[in-house]
């Protein structure tokens, strides 16, 4: 089928991995011949350099003076209806239940049935805004009315049918990189402002917020820079920055810990570490590990939701239980201190990223998703 597609995508703009595979899977979909409109609040911050294809159209909220709280929602659905119309879209394929499904079920009340939507859930739409009683009744509602949902891993599907009591169909679309960007880079006079040639680089990244247990990640190197020459590289920004600067200052490893902050060119960054750390209490995907291995750097993390599944267990990096730093700091040290067995899980990572988790293979999933909600198939 090679028919092409007007599709309107929704998803956080500013921040977040559901952001980043929105925004990458519109710029490949665009690529391949479809005409895709991002509807946000803000130009998506993975959109880069105009491109043939692609639109976008900023949703304006309302602050009119009775409202004590401008109603971005209602503007949302609106400007989403508005371009369904004008552009005449097939699709609106939105990022994140809450609100980006129920606007495009109020948009599609406005357009009427020939628009298809399609609603990715990413994780935290589910494994917290859905234990939230009040929210409840509300995601299960835009989950049922979409004509498609996907979930981005086996786990995060299943803790959907769980905590939302559905039984709908629900679509297996792994997040995926573009072998074009995340490869292998040259990164040796990038290492040598942080590491000397004998030591090796551990690496997180993330958004610090709670759930991604970052005081695990200075546990674990602790352990780990006992036993092995090493430096520890953050990336990212977030609520619980200061606690950790703090923790880092008492175990006296303020001089091999450093801070990068917020990067873009995330490929460079990572293809200096030699091994990536995710202890995450919570983490429907884990997309930073896929990142990783598209770079050829094995991850040691928890076997916290989806990661078992990205995560081959032995073969591109080892997992344990959540919160068992011993274990995760034991599974780097055996890494970091066998070269054959690192080589071996680098080349497995280069391979596993570019097979099951290629943007190619992914893509096209998901245009049979939109083929088949149209009935084009
Ligand atoms: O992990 C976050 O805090 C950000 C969050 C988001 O909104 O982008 O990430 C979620 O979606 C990503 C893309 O599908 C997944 O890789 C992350 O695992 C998921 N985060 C959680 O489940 C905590």
């Amino acid at each position: 089928m090679s028919q092409t597609l007007k599709i309107g995508i929704t998803c956080y703009p500013t921040l977040g991995g559901s952001g980043v595979v929105a925004t990458e899977l519109g710029k490949l979909l665009a690529e391949k011949g479809h005409e895709v409109h991002f509807i946000s609040h803000s130009v998506p911050f993975r959109l880069g350099a105009f491109q043939k294809n692609i639109y976008y159209h900023e949703v304006e909220v309302n602050d009119y003076y009775v409202f004590r709280y401008p109603p971005y929602d209602l503007s949302l659905a609106t400007k989403m209806a508005h371009v369904a119309k004008r552009e005449k879209l097939d699709i609106l394929h939105v990022h994140y239940a809450v609100p980006h499904a129920v606007c495009a079920f109020l948009a599609k009340q406005m357009v009427g049935d020939d628009l298809k939507v399609v609603t990715t859930l990413h994780g935290t739409d589910i494994t917290v805004l859905a234990q939230d009683e009040s929210l409840k009744d509300l995601i299960r509602l835009a989950i049922n009315e979409s004509d498609a949902v996907t979930s981005v891993s086996e786990d995060l599907m299943r803790e959907t049918r769980e905590v939302l009591e559905i039984s709908r169909d629900i679509d297996l679309t792994y997040n995926f990189v573009d072998k074009r960007i995340y490869y292998p880079r040259e990164i040796d006079s990038l290492r040598s402002d942080f590491a000397e040639p004998n030591e090796k680089i551990l690496m997180h990244i993330s958004n610090f917020r709670p759930v991604k247990r970052v005081a695990d990640v200075v546990e674990i190197f602790s352990m780990v820079s006992k036993e092995v020459p090493a430096r520890l590289l953050f990336v990212g920004e977030g609520p619980e920055l200061p606690k950790i600067q703090c923790k880092i200052k008492q175990l006296g490893l303020e001089d091999r810990v450093h801070f990068l902050g917020k990067q873009d060119q995330i490929a460079q960054v990572i293809s200096m570490a030699d091994v990536l750390l995710l202890p995450s209490e919570k983490e429907s995907f884990g997309l930073v590990a896929l990142e990783a291995m598209a770079c050829g750097v094995p991850t040691i993390g928890s076997e916290a939701g989806g990661i078992p599944e990205l995560v081959s267990h032995g073969k591109t990096g080892f997992l344990a239980p959540i919160g068992d730093t011993r274990a995760m700091a034991d599974y780097a040290i055996k890494l970091l201190k066998d070269a054959k067995l690192a080589e071996q899980l680098s080349e497995a990572c280069l391979v596993r990223a570019r097979t099951e988790f290629s943007s190619d293979r992914i893509t096209e999933e998901y245009e049979q998703i939109y083929y088949r909600v149209l009935g084009r198939q």
